[in-house]
């Protein structure tokens, strides 16, 4: 997919998006260079520990997670971030190995890549793409040598049930025996651990979540005033999930001169721009299983609450 085709689908999607009822934007688009920076900084706080969690279960498993793959020679990172966890992973081996990372952001895939480039055992290719697609067509091209797919840091937390199922389904129906997944997920725990980690004292998080705003004014000509929103990130334990939202804090007109939109904006009304939905590790086992995965092992972060999961196709 060229830049341009995922220009105008950020274009196309703001403009079905809000003006649905809630008003929403899809969490993908937080990710421009800015927003894949302020995330990395998220990762940093000490109110937001799956990142430095996971990096120390990948440590500290990563030969017997290779053990479980003789001969892998290919990986495929969906959101690679900025590139630490994968070069983590691959220390633990001399093997000679090719990483493919996907990302719709640009600025994530030329920080990871660089993060990755003194790896010697490693190549690097990077795929702008929304994750199926860049998926899909590594996939199509034969490596003849197990494929190791990983999708780490819970980036499936942004997925909701019928759409982590889809995804899934699809990596799943990509792999052949020999090939594995692995998967990381933020599980259940405590709420005012939660509220600190989405909504931190030092405002990071509100920053990230109101650069989507700064980013539609910047691409799409919109007109939003960033001083006239808040942050709000809430609990929900019906959908187990926390829900991130940017409150109008008056009455206000936007536009959004890239599509010929216009709409007035409440005061207290909400724009609910991520969700992040929080697993328990047998849930998530459940969730493999009815997606054409069975699970091959677990490894479980307490404290932090996460679970880093090794799957292959049933
Ligand atoms: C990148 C989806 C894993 O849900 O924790 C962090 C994104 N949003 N703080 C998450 C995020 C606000 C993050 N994921």
């Amino acid at each position: 997919m060229t830049p341009s085709t995922l220009i105008s689908a950020f274009a196309e999607d703001v403009r079905h998006y809000l003006q649905l009822s809630p008003r929403q934007l899809p969490s993908m688009y937080l990710y421009d260079a800015l927003g894949s920076a302020l995330f990395d900084a998220i990762c940093e706080l000490p109110w937001y520990a799956i990142t430095r969690a996971e990096m120390q279960v990948l440590e500290q498993h990563r030969a017997e997670i290779f053990s479980h793959l003789p001969g892998v020679t290919r990986l495929v990172e969906l959101g690679p971030g900025d590139g630490r966890k994968l070069k983590t992973l691959v220390e633990g081996t001399s093997d000679p190995l090719i990483a493919h990372l996907v990302d719709v952001s640009d600025g994530a895939l030329s920080r990871a890549a660089h993060t990755l480039s003194d790896a010697l055992n490693l190549r690097v290719v990077t795929h702008q793409a929304p994750f199926e697609d860049g998926l899909e067509s590594i996939m199509r091209e034969e490596s003849g040598d197990p494929t190791l797919v990983l999708f780490l840091g819970s980036n499936i937390g942004n997925f909701d049930l019928r759409g982590s199922a889809a995804l899934l389904q699809r990596i799943a129906a990509s792999l052949t025996p020999s090939d594995a997944f692995l998967i990381g997920a933020d599980l259940v725990k405590p709420e005012r651990d939660l509220q600190l980690a989405y909504d931190d004292p030092l405002g990071v998080s509100a920053a990230f979540n109101l650069n989507v705003l700064l980013r539609i004014n910047r691409e799409l000509g919109g007109t939003f005033d960033l001083t006239a929103f808040r942050h709000r990130a809430v609990w929900n334990a019906a959908c187990s999930r926390m829900d991130m939202y940017l409150v109008s804090t008056r009455q206000q007109r936007v536009r959004v001169d890239a599509v010929d939109l216009e709409f007035q904006l409440r005061e207290g009304e909400a724009i609910w721009t991520e969700s992040s939905y929080k697993y328990t590790p047998d849930g998530l086992i459940t969730q493999l299983e009815n997606s054409g995965f069975e699970s091959m092992a677990q490894w479980i972060d307490h404290d932090a609450g996460f679970a880093l999961t090794l799957a292959r196709t049933s």
